[in-house]
């Protein structure tokens, strides 16, 4: 009786001191996931940052929400789906109006629901794909100015319907100084109603695009920044591809694929399937293909040497390790290409995620003036070409010989801060990060291999005229003439295309049957159907990897392609051949797909 008792006792105590072992165990361990990291960092701007996040488990797992996807796949109704939608006759009126104040159907965005379902057009092995599961917390930054009610307000609720509710920790709607009434007390008293993490801070005056996203970064206080604009719409299980490769390492930035809202419509589509961001040497914003290896591994991230700008996660330490944007940056332009360089020359990486695609309005036009003056961009190329582009700025200025006489304001401590940290050469980043740029692009034009007017030997009266056509308008055959009526000079340019000499416009063939004509259509520099190749031995110009060359119909002067022969007329004069360059044939633009050694 009384050893009963005792035994029982035993097993009591014995269950309690495993409750206890278990508990403590279980307690450190998720005080453990909090942990303190690498010694902090200084940035420029003075921000604090005291640790990134490290994740405390790489177990991977499905971070999709398969109930919320099913109910979303059987939404009916205007927009749903990301189905082209339009208004009825008798709201043309409202269309018309809310159009010219937002460059796009704002009269058609309020119709649709602003938790609209949209179609899932990932890669088919995203859907498969399994993220690990501790992944870092997240503030979206989004800048605005007189944005339209529903087209921002979709952006907020996307995020917060498509992103696992845990990691947003905040929603950061940065005003610009915005004039129109409802984004002020009406839009706070809605947000505070209905999207409670969603905040707005407002900034004094009109400061620009740049000023504003370092003042929601500022405001933001989660491991990783993410930036959107403010007409934008995340799709299915974006989250998750963006903030994995951060918590695997935080110097990587990842950017999303970005999807078109059409402007009139709202339709939801892809605009391609994916490429690399760079720039020409007047830093247009410019895109290159993927890579072999890019492919081969769809749809693992891949890199890319530029991002496009708005769009994009970044971990909040690295971001102000970094010093943020440049604050001598003006309103707009060049940010996207500072932060790059940045990025890549100061030990970070930034890659593309396939498998997160957030929709974007593409304005017809921009409906607000710029609050700058004078040619605040140019001065913001400047200061990124001084700071970051080394001796590679002169082709800038080639290009744009004003640019060496704007004052580009006080760089000292953007130079302090390259050299602090020790930042790589533009050199480096050309050569072993954007390698295949200059392919493209490059820095110094090389001579055209033939140009000047183009003559049948035969009738040398007539010459091949473009008269100033229209895209897929046929290329003539016409009296040779000095007016401008005509438009008679080409290049057979180092793309290998022939393209008038006063503008961007080539000989293109969509067809390749004889007697096909020859048309005339945007260069497009990829070769294919607008490679042409002059052999100044028989004046031949044959088209393209098939064996035609070029031709025509002395009774009617039509001109087109024929099987390459002997007939007389096939046989052309270009008025200058640079021989030399035509001795480079095979050695011009030759495809590049790794780093360049030379450097
Ligand atoms: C959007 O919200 C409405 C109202 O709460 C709801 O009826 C509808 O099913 C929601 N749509 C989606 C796609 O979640
Ligand atoms: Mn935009």
């Amino acid at each position: 009786m009384m050893r009963r008792h005792i035994l029982r006792l035993f097993r009591v105590r014995n269950l309690i001191i495993i409750t206890i072992i278990i508990g403590t165990i279980y307690l450190v361990k998720s005080f453990s996931d909090v942990k303190s990291l690498e010694p902090f960092k200084q940035s420029l701007l003075g921000t604090v940052v005291k640790e990134y996040f490290i994740p405390s488990s790489l177990r991977k797992i499905d971070w999709h929400d398969y109930k919320k996807i099913k109910y979303e796949r059987k939404q009916k109704g205007i927009g749903e789906q990301g189905i082209p939608a339009y208004l009825s006759k008798n709201e043309e009126a409202l269309e018309k109006q809310l159009y010219s104040v937002n460059g796009f159907n704002g009269a058609l965005s309020d119709k649709i629901p602003l938790n609209r379902s949209l179609p899932d057009i990932r890669h088919i092995k995203c859907q498969k794909r399994l993220y690990i599961e501790s992944l870092p917390t997240v503030s979206v930054v989004v800048p605005f100015h007189n944005e339209h009610w529903s087209t921002l307000l979709r952006t907020a609720v996307s995020v917060l319907n498509r992103s696992p509710e845990f990691l947003i920790k905040e929603v950061i709607l940065v005003d610009d100084a915005s004039t129109k009434d409802f984004l002020k007390k009406k839009l706070d008293d809605y947000l505070s109603a209905n999207l409670p993490k969603v905040r707005v801070i407002r900034l004094a005056s009109r400061s620009g695009l740049i000023t504003a996203r370092l003042a929601g970064a500022k405001a933001a206080s989660a491991d990783v920044l993410l930036f959107l604009d403010s007409h934008t719409e995340a799709n299915a299980n974006w989250l998750p591809p963006l903030l994995e490769p951060i918590a695997l390492d935080h110097r990587t930035v990842v950017c999303p694929y970005i999807d078109v809202i059409a402007y009139d419509t709202f339709e939801y589509r892809a605009q391609d399937e994916g490429a690399r961001g760079a720039f020409d040497w007047e830093l247009y914003y410019k895109r290159l293909p993927l890579l072999p290896k890019d492919l081969d591994n769809m749809p693992e991230p891949f890199e890319s040497p530029v991002m496009a700008g708005g769009l994009f996660a970044m971990s909040r330490s690295f971001f102000w390790e970094l010093g943020g944007y440049d604050p001598g940056l003006d309103i707009w332009g060049g940010e996207q290409y500072e932060l790059s360089f940045k990025i890549w020359q100061c030990g970070g990486r930034m890659v593309d995620a396939p498998c997160s695609r957030v929709g974007h309005i593409y304005r017809k036009f921009a409906p607000f003036p710029n609050p700058g003056h004078g040619d605040f961009v140019g001065r913001n190329y400047r200061r990124v070409a001084e700071v970051w582009m080394d001796e590679y700025a002169q082709y800038l200025y080639k290009r744009r010989p004003n640019y060496r006489n704007i004052d580009t304001g006080d760089i000292s401590e953007q130079k302090a801060l390259r050299e602090r940290l020790r930042c790589r050469s533009f050199r480096w980043f050309m050569t072993q990060v954007a390698f295949d740029l200059t392919v493209k692009y490059p820095p110094v034009e090389p001579n055209a291999f033939a140009e000047g007017r183009i003559k049948p030997v035969s009738n040398p009266q007539l010459c091949v005229d473009a008269h100033h056509g229209a895209q897929m308008d046929k290329v003539l055959l016409k009296r040779c003439t000095e007016s401008t009526a005509g438009e008679q000079k080409f290049m057979l340019s180092w793309h290998k295309d022939i393209r008038s000499k006063s503008r961007n416009m080539c000989w293109d063939l969509p067809e390749s049957a004889p007697k096909s004509p020859i048309l005339l259509y945007s260069c497009h520099l990829g070769g294919g159907n607008q490679l042409w190749r002059y052999y100044p031995e028989t004046k031949r110009l044959k088209h393209g990897t098939n064996d035609n060359c070029l031709d025509w119909d002395p009774n009617t002067r039509a001109l087109y392609i024929m099987p390459c022969g002997d007939a007389t007329t096939q046989q052309w004069s270009i008025d200058h051949v640079d021989y030399e360059m035509m001795g480079k044939w095979d050695n011009v633009a030759k495809p590049v797909t790794g780093p360049v050694e030379d450097y």
